[in-house]
């Protein structure tokens, strides 16, 4: 076994910064029982390239992945990348070996992502979904609550993300809001997101009704060079928005709960509203991200006169991951997540244990998505089919 991991990145926006300092973190803050090397960081354009290599200590800088995926002396393979290029660099990594964490959403559709399952399954590499907010304490915490019987049996998921960013109709057409590049609009950035915890606190979603829906059609085209070869195909002035603008489904659970999600960006004055409620027989937990050191818990079986929602300040060290980070209070934030799964990442590559969530949970989410989609298109309530690996 080496006593490194040599670690090549696709792409450096924002998911290249928060997985860059997550792997400089991790090793400090956790036992880890080897050596993270950031050694190769991929990406089209040159100059904001070298930049972000510089800043966050990538050894080396490369314009094509096809060749770092392919080379002898790279262990891992992080694809932080937009969407359209997640099937396409998953499959080569693979392909040679490489263990894998790629972002969300996990590709354009559902059967993109068993493609890429098939492909990790072939080669029998450690895989990961970046769905970091399973690795919030306070999240973590809530699931093993839920386990340990404290909500009784399930009846409700209520999830709401919000956000506002395109709210001002000369917000740009970016790549976020073509349906080739990036699959799907809030539907999939962050109902993804929602799906991916619905399932790893209440269970499998086994049907959907959903309506997608679209509020500005139109948009400026980006001006930023980067985008300028983008432009050009697509014309002068504006162009079309192909994604939806906001998505609100109703579920139903295979154990009998009933859930809801809403996604949008257009909740003027939410910023990241990842907020839920789960409600059981015996107690209910809410969660929000803008609070995240923090989970409501109502019990039914505190006396009577003592019920009520009550704040955990999840920042004991008997709290999931806390007792590596600071003294009780001192909260932790949105990067610690990055951090914890690293952490949790490079552990399963070592002891060849199954990480999760994986490319298979990764697939079931884009399972769920794709249904609701159908389920807006054709205005029915859908069935979500479950492929075999
Ligand atoms: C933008 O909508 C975004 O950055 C998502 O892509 C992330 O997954 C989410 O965590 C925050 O919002």
């Amino acid at each position: 076994m080496t006593d490194a991991l040599k670690i090549a990145i696709v792409g450096y926006k924002f998911m290249g910064k928060a997985h860059s300092n997550a792997y400089h973190k991790a090793g400090r803050f956790f036992e880890l029982p080897i050596e993270l090397v950031l050694q190769t960081a991929c990406g089209r354009h040159r100059d904001g390239l070298a930049e972000f290599a510089n800043r966050w200590g990538w050894r080396e800088t490369a314009t094509s992945w096809r060749e770092v995926v392919a080379r002898d002396d790279i262990d891992i393979v992080d694809i932080s990348s937009p969407t359209d290029t997640h099937r396409e660099i998953a499959i080569a990594a693979a392909e040679a070996g490489k263990h894998i964490l790629c972002e969300k959403p996990m590709s354009l559709s559902a059967a993109d992502a068993l493609s890429m399952c098939a492909a990790v399954k072939r080669a029998g590499v450690t895989h990961a979904i970046g769905h970091n907010y399973r690795r919030v304490p306070a999240i973590r915490l809530a699931k093993q609550m839920i386990e340990d019987g404290k909500l009784g049996e399930l009846y409700h998921w209520r999830g709401t993300y919000l956000q506002d960013w395109i709210v001002d109709p000369n917000f740009p057409l970016t790549w976020h809001l073509q349906q080739e590049r990036a699959g799907y609009g809030p539907h999939g950035d962050l109902n993804s997101h929602s799906v991916d915890l619905a399932r790893y606190l209440v269970g499998e979603i086994k049907s959907v009704q959903c309506t997608l829906t679209q509020f500005i059609d139109q948009r400026p085209l980006p001006d930023e060079e980067r985008e300028a070869a983008f432009a050009a195909a697509v014309g002068q002035g504006t162009g079309h928005v192909t994604v939806d603008d906001a998505s609100f489904m109703v579920v139903e659970f295979d154990n009998g709960a009933l859930g809801s999600f809403e996604a949008s960006r257009f909740a003027t004055g939410r910023k990241n509203y990842n907020y839920f409620e789960i409600y059981g027989s015996k107690g209910s937990l809410c969660f929000n991200l803008e609070r995240l050191n923090e989970l409501q818990f109502f019990s039914r079986e505190d006396p009577p006169t003592a019920q009520g929602f009550k704040t955990i300040l999840v920042t004991e060290s008997s709290h999931p991951y806390i007792a590596n980070w600071w003294p009780p209070g001192h909260s932790i934030g949105y990067e610690h997540t990055f951090i914890h799964q690293v952490v949790d990442f490079v552990r399963c590559i070592q002891g060849a244990t199954e990480m999760e969530p994986n490319f298979f949970d990764g697939l079931r989410t884009m399972e769920v998505l794709d249904a609701a989609a159908l389920s807006s298109r054709e205005g029915r309530r859908v069935d979500v089919p479950r492929a075999e690996v």
